[in-house]
């Protein structure tokens, strides 16, 4: 095998985040350690999702309803319980927090040494996961700060998205892919399966200003107030947009990460809010779109800015090529140009 190619095999994930943390010092070893818990969390998925088809039981609803008024998938509920054994045993996760569970998870016996909480939406589009579509999982580190004695997790309603110390996601497509930042440039690498280890296919990557691609679900055009309506008809006019939808928040992200251009979930006139969460959606990947020289904006805010008022909170989302979100945003702040 060329020299590089055994090169390119061993730089696996742990490595690659030892190295960019090398002014991190103590903080270096444990978000090595939570990157490695990560990437098992997503093997143990991929695994899962991969034979999902051949495993009786695997597919299909719990017929639960979810903190969000969702129907429950079997999926989510094993990728939730991935997180949670996979953190247990690390010793440095206290507290979870998921789409999938109304309350934080404590995991006393690493409190409060576990100075770390995780944020994470375990399979996010589950309704892809029935007809092998792709699907992801979303992630975010933050501090603890104070010892949440009350274990209302305050601390969390407390600061906007700029406490994030690393986020990321898994894409469960073709190759299952795991995209982070630390705060040093954004990072994407490819699981290989005859090594078990993820690899490092894609580093310090970039969004372009712009791209062609506009990413929504245009059936809910009715519902939007009218100077998003009227962005739509801009790009629907304008020669150089091309609609990208796949209904899946991390594969319609990982196509803007890697190719430019905006999605958007904007709110509706009855929902304002808009559909997606902002502490285990929105925030890490505008944490990571901004890593990459992106913006993410609610329409009238940077995402990063918002403070959550609740656990499960929401947010409007346009986020993508810096020139693209602006150009939404002079819509929806009345400083349309002439369509
Ligand atoms: P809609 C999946 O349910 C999800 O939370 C995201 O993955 C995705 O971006 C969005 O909802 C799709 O919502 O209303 O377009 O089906």
């Amino acid at each position: 095998i060329p020299e590089q190619a055994l090169d390119r095999d061993c730089m696996t994930l742990s490595r690659h985040v030892l190295q960019q943390l090398h002014s991190f010092g103590a903080e270096a070893q444990d978000l090595s350690a939570i990157m490695n818990r990560i990437a098992l969390a997503a093997k143990l998925i991929a695994r899962r999702l991969t034979r999902a088809g051949l495993v009786a039981g695997a597919l299909g609803f719990t017929g639960e309803m979810n903190v969000q008024g969702e129907s429950v998938k079997k999926m989510d509920v094993y990728a939730n319980d991935v997180f949670i054994s996979v953190f247990k045993q690390s010793g440095l996760v206290c507290r979870l927090a998921s789409e999938e569970m109304e309350n934080l998870y404590y995991i006393p016996e690493n409190c409060p040494i576990g100075r770390y909480t995780l944020l994470y939406d375990p399979i996010d589009g589950s309704s892809n996961v029935d007809i092998n579509i792709n699907v992801g999982s979303i992630f975010a580190i933050r501090q603890q700060e104070g010892l949440d004695e009350d274990g209302t997790a305050s601390d969390l309603l407390q600061n906007n998205g700029r406490n994030q110390i690393a986020a990321g996601y898994v894409l469960y497509g073709p190759s299952t892919m795991l995209v982070y930042s630390i705060g040093t440039g954004v990072h994407a690498f490819t699981l290989d399966p005859s090594l078990g280890e993820f690899i490092l296919s894609s580093e310090n990557i970039r969004l372009p200003d712009h791209g062609s691609i506009y990413s929504v679900n245009e059936g809910n055009f009715w519902q939007w107030e009218e100077p998003l309506r009227d962005y739509i008809r801009y790009v629907h006019r304008h020669e150089g947009y091309t609609a990208r939808y796949g209904g899946a928040l991390v594969g319609d992200i990982h196509r803007i990460l890697f190719q430019g251009g905006v999605f958007l979930y904007p709110g509706t006139v009855k929902k304002p809010e808009g559909k997606l969460r902002l502490l285990y959606e929105s925030a890490p990947l505008a944490y990571l779109i901004e890593q990459a020289g992106g913006r993410a904006s609610t329409g009238t805010q940077e995402i990063l800015d918002v403070v959550p008022e609740a656990l499960h909170a929401r947010s409007p989302l346009i986020i993508g090529s810096k020139d693209d979100v602006a150009l939404v945003e002079s819509f929806i702040q009345d400083r349309a140009r002439a369509v």
